[in-house]
């Protein structure tokens, strides 16, 4: 067994989306171990977000994900970490395979519906900041 984070992202909270994402979520086997609802700080978001601190999408990035609650996920199953990104499908979601939550979901690469860690090392990272 594997753990990763999931963030439900401001636009799925704000869109009402949170049980059709976790509904799928559990379709494909995660068991959601801890998991609550809270508003970001700026500092938190940019934090949480440093690694692009130079991308030109950085400044909206943050301002976009305190906008509204998020709704913070530990996740456990088989090959968490891989198996979420697949599921979550591609950041831009023109570019999503058929049937991942941000192919169904989302509106834009930016808004986008959900984070996943992208490596078991920032998925302990990214978890032990919020759990
Ligand atoms: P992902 O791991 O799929 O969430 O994507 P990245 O780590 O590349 O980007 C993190 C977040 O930055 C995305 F979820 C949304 C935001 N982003 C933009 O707003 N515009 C971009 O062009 C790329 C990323």
């Amino acid at each position: 067994m594997e753990r990763t984070l999931g963030i439900l992202k401001p636009d799925c909270l704000k869109r009402k989306l949170m049980g059709k994402v976790i509904a799928k979520l559990e379709e494909k086997g995660f068991e959601i171990i801890e998991g609550r609802i809270k508003s970001l700080t700026k500092e938190e978001a940019e934090e949480f977000y440093a690694v692009h601190k130079e991308r030109p999408f950085y400044g909206e990035l943050v301002e976009f994900m305190t906008s509204g609650p998020v709704f913070l996920m530990h996740l456990e199953r088989d090959n968490a970490v891989a198996y979420l990104r697949e599921v979550i499908g591609n950041t831009d979601p023109a570019l999503a395979d058929e049937g991942t939550v941000r192919k169904l979901y989302a509106e834009s690469k930016q808004n986008n519906v959900i984070h996943a860690s992208d490596s078991l090392e920032n998925a302990k990272i990214e978890t032990s900041f919020f759990f």
